[in-house]
């Protein structure tokens, strides 16, 4: 939360931190001002003290009505100046760094977080600023999310399993055709038609694919990040594994659900995978509460799936098959966040909002996974995405 870069800020050693660039292309930016724009801005967060947001022009009042940010430097006047020359601020990075740093900071080491352009930054340190990388400090501030953020995370994931739901219909109504093909209206269904049924339900909420979403059809999905080809074919009697993970349009918010179905009958095998992943999920959530080693709670899920038969890359890193991929990771702005948990000794905290994706890959089966948002409390945790229970064979 935003109320938690202080406390890392200090740990961190630094008086200041410095963010440049629009909310589309870094989330750091929207995150610190609300500011939903294509256009660069500056960012300077000095410890203790409110963000300031130096940029200029109609950006500048534009800033001022619709961000939460209530300090702002103003740089049209050098600005200005530079197009008098026929220049531009980029030609001018040492200019504009001087002018905004000799206004509004007086410490002695700047923080700059992973994303930060190379010419700010050489241009800070000519001007005699200690500049201290932090790549892991916004990351960790953004983990754990506000009760608003929280909200934005549970409109996605309605959103995403609407839409789910929608296109498993879809699957439910297909014919069965020749080599198992899939029917829609007598002409086969492709992953190229379940995508674009997604986007269109997606786009309806006023949510998108964050990037793309998978459709894995039988074998295909023992490689569990393989996207789908749009010529794949949807067929019967295998797993269809579908991971939508899809931003709100305005928000920005992103959910990561994954549901896996069969239209027919399923293998015995693939009957086996289903149970064993529902109850690994069930297992981490028995455990999965604020203050809980990251460590344990991921031995919840491989210990599960290890009584079931199944291994996992966690408990023999040589593993082909079983689990072999992580346990989850946090959502957010970005599909990938904060806590990881390939990490063996941090904890779960309150606010922490994870995907949760306990999963089996075989290379005769192809994958079966199941994942749901779950935001972490003192408790039991609160699932951001509810529906779809349960369904494996259509
Ligand atoms: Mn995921």
């Amino acid at each position: 939360m935003l109320e938690d870069l202080d406390n890392l800020m200090e740990i961190e050693e630094i008086d200041s931190l410095m963010v440049s660039g629009n909310a589309f292309d870094n989330p750091d930016v929207y995150w610190l001002t609300g500011f939903r724009s294509p256009d660069n801005i500056l960012c300077l967060h000095n410890r203790g003290e409110e963000t300031i947001v130096a940029t200029a022009f109609k950006t500048l009042e534009r800033l001022e009505k619709e961000s939460f940010i209530e300090k702002t430097f103003d740089l049209t006047e050098l600005y200005q100046s530079f197009m008098e020359r026929g220049e531009r601020a980029t030609d001018n990075p040492e200019k504009v760094m001087d002018a905004v740093l000799k206004e509004n900071f007086d410490g002695e080491v700047i923080g700059v977080p992973r994303r930060f352009p190379s010419d700010l930054l050489i241009a800070i340190q000519n001007l005699g600023c200690e500049v201290k990388p932090v790549p892991d400090l916004l990351l960790q501030a953004r983990a754990t999310k506000s009760e608003e953020e929280i909200k934005m995370i549970e409109k996605a994931g309605e959103a995403t399993i609407c839409a789910l739901s929608n296109v498993i219909e879809l699957i439910k109504n297909t014919g069965i055709g020749a080599n198992d093909v899939l029917l829609s209206d007598g002409e086969p269904l492709t992953v190229r038609d379940v995508k674009q049924a997604l986007n269109h339900n997606l786009l309806d909420m006023t949510a998108e694919a964050a990037e793309d979403s998978i459709v894995a059809v039988g074998q295909m999905g023992y490689d569990w990040h393989y996207l789908g080809a749009p010529d794949d074919k949807i067929k019967a009697n295998v797993p269809i594994i579908m991971d939508v993970f899809p931003r709100l349009k305005i928000e920005r918010y992103v959910a990561d659900v994954t549901r896996t179905v069969v239209k027919g009958t399923p293998s015995d095998k693939v009957r086996e995978m289903f149970y064993a992943v529902m109850e690994a999920g069930d297992a981490v959530l028995d455990e999965m509460t604020a203050g809980a080693n990251i460590d344990d709670v991921n031995m919840a899920c491989y210990n599960t799936l290890k009584e079931h038969g199944f291994g996992s890359s966690r408990l023999n890193p040589g593993a082909k098959e079983g689990m072999t991929h992580s346990l989850g990771h946090g959502i957010g702005l970005e599909v990938h966040e904060y806590p990881s948990m390939y990490v063996r000794d941090g904890e779960f905290k309150e606010g922490h909002v994870v995907a949760i994706e306990p999963g089996v890959y075989l290379m005769n089966e192809g994958g079966v996974r199941i994942e749901n948002d779950f935001v972490v409390t003192k408790d039991k945790p609160k699932r951001t995405t509810m529906g779809l229970e349960e369904i494996l064979y259509l």
